[in-house]
């Protein structure tokens, strides 16, 4: 559980990390699964597998080849791994989900994001809520360090406080391009800070928190499990940019019958052409 001093500084910054957030042998299994699934990734020249939509499940990285493999993203793992499926669901990522905006939460949609060694992956600056309007912005996108991030190895990069406000636009010359103006980053950016830690570690982040992480420079890999939960009164406002079988699954606590609305504006989202949002951050440049 979450001390009351972790509760109040994530609400002050939009962000904390934790360690230890899942067990030995749960971070070992989570590990080895995507070791197969990286091995897997060297017989393939695009992405492949498919998801609820009909989307691929498996994003490369242009520039990807056996010899140096670039999996950037696995859409939906729960679906096809029970690894995944028992961190989502068992781990203690779903009590600190819980302290943070149950006590009764959902799941909304899961990936792994990897930055192979070797691999030119970045993410540009969002917020995840612009991705996806609810009727209350009470959701959480936990970020599990499967792997140890260090300064080297493209941590997440965060502008602590943004998630009070505003919720950027993430359109620009009338294409979604899932990314706020460069602008907005230089304004901020003697703010941002790095999310480091050891692997087994969670990266509690709002859903509204302005985010990004750079290329990996060094020769160690950077996975992250992140999954997005959302507080169970809450509806989802546009279609599901990441559908999958298991979105809305109650996780923790009890159906209340309700639904409840926060105040804010924002433009209506597009969900992704291509395979996730890194074509969108960069074919809509
Ligand atoms: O992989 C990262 O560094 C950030 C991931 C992220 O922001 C996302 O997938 O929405």
């Amino acid at each position: 559980m979450l001390t009351k001093a972790q509760i109040d500084l994530f609400w002050k910054d939009g962000v904390i990390t934790v360690e230890n957030a899942v067990t030995p042998y749960q971070l070992k299994c989570l590990q080895d699964t995507f070791s197969e699934w990286v091995e897997d990734s060297r017989k393939h020249k695009q992405d492949f597998g498919e998801v609820l939509d009909g989307r691929p499940r498996f994003d490369l990285e242009p520039g990807h080849s056996s010899e140096v493999p670039a999996l950037r993203r696995v859409q939906s793992p729960e679906e096809i791994s029970s690894a995944y499926a028992d961190v989502m669901r068992n781990s203690k990522i779903v009590d600190f989900a819980a302290d943070l905006v149950g006590p009764s939460v959902r799941f909304h949609h899961g990936k792994v994001n990897s930055k192979l060694p070797g691999s030119a992956t970045k993410v540009k600056f969002h917020q995840d809520f612009s991705f996806q309007p609810m009727t209350n912005d009470d959701m959480i996108t936990a970020l599990l360090f499967v792997d140890g991030v260090t300064l080297d190895n493209g941590p997440l990069e965060v502008i602590p406080g943004s998630h009070k406000g505003p919720l950027y636009s993430h359109w620009h010359n009338d294409n979604f391009t899932g990314a706020v103006a460069d602008t907005i980053v230089e304004e901020n950016k003697e703010n941002i800070i790095k999310c480091t830690g050891p692997k087994g570690s969670v990266c509690l982040m709002h859903a509204s928190l302005l985010h990004g992480s750079a290329p990996n420079l060094s020769s160690e890999p950077r996975t992250l499990y992140i999954v997005t939960y959302y507080a169970e009164d809450a509806i989802e406002l546009s279609p599901n940019h990441l559908p999958s079988t298991l979105t809305h699954e109650l996780i923790r606590g009890k159906v209340s019958g309700k639904v409840r609305c926060s105040r804010y504006t924002m433009l209506i989202p597009e969900v992704p052409k291509g395979t996730s949002f890194f074509s969108q951050q960069v074919e809509n440049k």
